[in-house]
């Protein structure tokens, strides 16, 4: 069995697709919850490889950047493709994941009021690509790539969830991505953690916008 902790603020951001994943495949982790009073003291952002949250722990094993915590757990879990190939799509939509939320969170904390419904209007062009390539595996019917569970789908499933919070119907001309997250969303232990208090009681962001 495995030790696994994710150090975080007290929000979801970016280590809930990492969450995900550790729900879907059964293991259990604990949280250290860092506050932005004890992160603005210092110590810890000394230590941070990068200055930076999360951090990662398997026992004492040690790991910062959210995305190689993902990996690092999804060949530790078999949820890598069956080949190099199917990695290599993993990582694709991956990285389509990170851009799309690297430009949430600067819209989210750096201009939300102004830029909110721009955002929204454009949604469309960034979501096309994810219901084009759904399309192409398996006529949409069932993971982002190949035939199993990927981490690939857990970061895609949490970056959609994200939107159909910021916008409710933004799904709406993506009838085989809104498939895609009822699907995903209904596997038990994924139902399980997204209706936990855990989850519930956590703030997409840091500064209270969603
Ligand atoms: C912020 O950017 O949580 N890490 C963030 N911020 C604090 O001192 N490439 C890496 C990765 O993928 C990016 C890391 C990321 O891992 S994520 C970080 O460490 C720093 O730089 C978003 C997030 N926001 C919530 C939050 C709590 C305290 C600081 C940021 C809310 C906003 C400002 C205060 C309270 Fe806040």
């Amino acid at each position: 069995m495995h030790d696994y902790t994710i150090i975080y603020f007290p929000v979801r951001g970016r280590a809930e697709s990492t969450r995900i994943l550790l729900a879907d495949q059964g293991q259990t982790w604990k949280e250290e919850v860092v506050t932005l009073e004890s992160w603005m003291q210092g110590d810890m952002k000394k230590n941070a490889v990068f200055g930076q949250l999360p951090g990662f722990k398997d026992d004492k094993f040690e790991l910062y950047q959210s995305n190689a915590v993902l990996r690092y757990l999804a060949r530790n879990h078999n949820c890598y493709g069956k080949n190099t190939q199917e990695a290599a799509l993993i990582d694709m939509v991956n990285d389509g994941v990170e851009d799309l939320l690297l430009k949430y969170a600067k819209m989210i904390y750096q201009n939300y009021e102004d830029g909110k419904d721009g955002y929204i209007e454009n949604l469309p062009s960034d979501l096309k690509a994810f219901e084009k390539l759904l399309s192409k595996n398996g006529g949409g019917k069932g993971f982002i790539v190949g035939e199993q569970i990927s981490l690939a789908d857990y970061s895609l499933l949490n970056i959609l969830l994200v939107h159909l919070t910021l916008a409710p119907n933004c799904l709406h001309d993506f009838p085989l991505l809104k498939a895609y997250v009822d699907r995903l969303s209904a596997r038990p232990k994924i139902k399980t953690y997204l209706e936990s208090d855990a989850r519930k009681n956590r703030p997409i962001n840091g500064n209270g916008k969603q």
